[in-house]
């Protein structure tokens, strides 16, 4: 399967993330892409679509400010990564923010999402990968993937959050609608994907559907719950299936399974595969126990039903494992496209 990355996705080097009172060592790290290239093998750089695919998506005063953020955060006097501190959490209205600590608190969502001198240029060519994953897939291909990193899920049309800045599932999922195709989002990431369900909520033309941990006890906390169903001509297309800390293969499967026919019955011709490998039993911030032989059976199994499928990179922090992880999902989503295809 056709892999797109550049080089300049390993420059976001976040330093730290806030947990328990204290800056911790960030959990994505560019060692987690180094590991799933040794993996895969070959890798082709991306086209540059420029920032058309972007826009469509993202508020383009939010792109501003992530281009210029940490260029602000060193005007005003400050060292290493720039980090939120303050947030309108109610009373949100327009305003001319100019101090960085304002702008960071109206376009970031938590402390976990520090920005540094290289992240605009590793999102902006993560989302060039992801875009260039699909002109394979519209070209013909039955499958391509997106090393994404940065991951891109959890980031909004105006805010970034839980590592991401680009939602590079939901520029995408938009620039394959806007080239006629009909899509659906599957996000398998251990986190509900709030960014994605977000910028889509109240459109009817695609779905989304998330298999994820239990929001009442994990990240995002405020969306993923299973009443989310969609708002306006939106309604019935959003679908949460939330599972508990503990699940294994066995219990995952079967909703797997539900989430594949909710795919289906939307007449998808093309898929977002979200895939975060941090449902991995030996993950350091997550609570599910998949092992590197059940990504294998989770490709073979989304690839016997889906139709041509953009895969993007989402999460995964068991860095020495990640690459092999990735490996299996890819070998059993072509394993099965070879089966189906003679
Ligand atoms: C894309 C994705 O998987 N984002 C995950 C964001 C989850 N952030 C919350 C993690 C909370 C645990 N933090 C532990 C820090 C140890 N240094
Ligand atoms: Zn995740």
């Amino acid at each position: 399967m056709i892999a797109i990355f550049d080089d300049r996705q390993l420059g976001h080097r976040p330093a730290h993330e806030f947990f328990n009172g204290a800056l911790t060592a960030h959990a994505d790290t560019p060692a987690r892409a180094a590991n799933v290239l040794a993996a895969i093998g070959g890798t082709t750089a991306p086209v540059d679509h420029g920032m058309a695919a972007l826009v469509a998506v993202h508020d383009p005063a939010y792109l501003a400010f992530l281009a210029q953020a940490h260029d602000r955060w060193l005007a005003a006097g400050r060292t290493g990564d720039a980090i939120g501190y303050a947030w309108p959490v109610v009373g949100r209205r327009p305003l001319d923010l100019s101090r960085i600590d304002a702008l960071l608190g109206r376009f970031t969502a938590d402390a976990v999402t520090p920005i540094d001198a290289g992240t605009w240029d590793a999102a902006y060519w993560g989302a060039q990968s992801a875009l260039t994953a699909l002109d394979h897939v519209l070209a013909g291909a039955v499958a391509a993937f997106a090393l994404c990193r940065p991951p891109g899920h959890h980031a909004g049309r105006d805010y970034a959050g839980g590592y991401c800045f680009l939602n590079n599932a939901a520029i995408v999922a938009q620039a394959a609608v806007d080239a006629g195709r009909r899509v659906a989002i599957l996000d398998v990431d251990y986190h509900h994907g709030n960014g994605t369900q977000d910028i889509f909520y109240d459109r009817g033309d695609m779905a989304f559907v998330s298999i994820h941990a239990d929001p009442g006890t994990d990240f995002p906390y405020f969306w993923g719950h299973a009443d989310e169903t969609g708002a306006g001509a939106g309604v019935g297309a959003n679908h949460n299936i939330v599972l508990p800390r503990g699940t294994d293969w066995t219990d995952y499967a079967p909703r797997l399974d539900d989430a594949l026919a909710t795919v289906a019955a939307h007449a998808a011709d093309l898929l977002i595969l979200s895939f975060g490998a941090d449902t991995f039993e030996g993950d350091p911030i997550a609570g599910f126990t998949l092992t590197t032989a059940d990504f294998a059976t989770m490709g073979r199994r989304i690839a016997a039903t889906a139709p041509s499928t953009v895969i993007v990179m989402e999460g995964g922090y068991a860095v020495d494992a990640l690459g092999a992880n990735v490996a299996a999902l890819l070998a059993g989503f072509e394993d099965a496209r070879q089966t189906v295809d003679g």
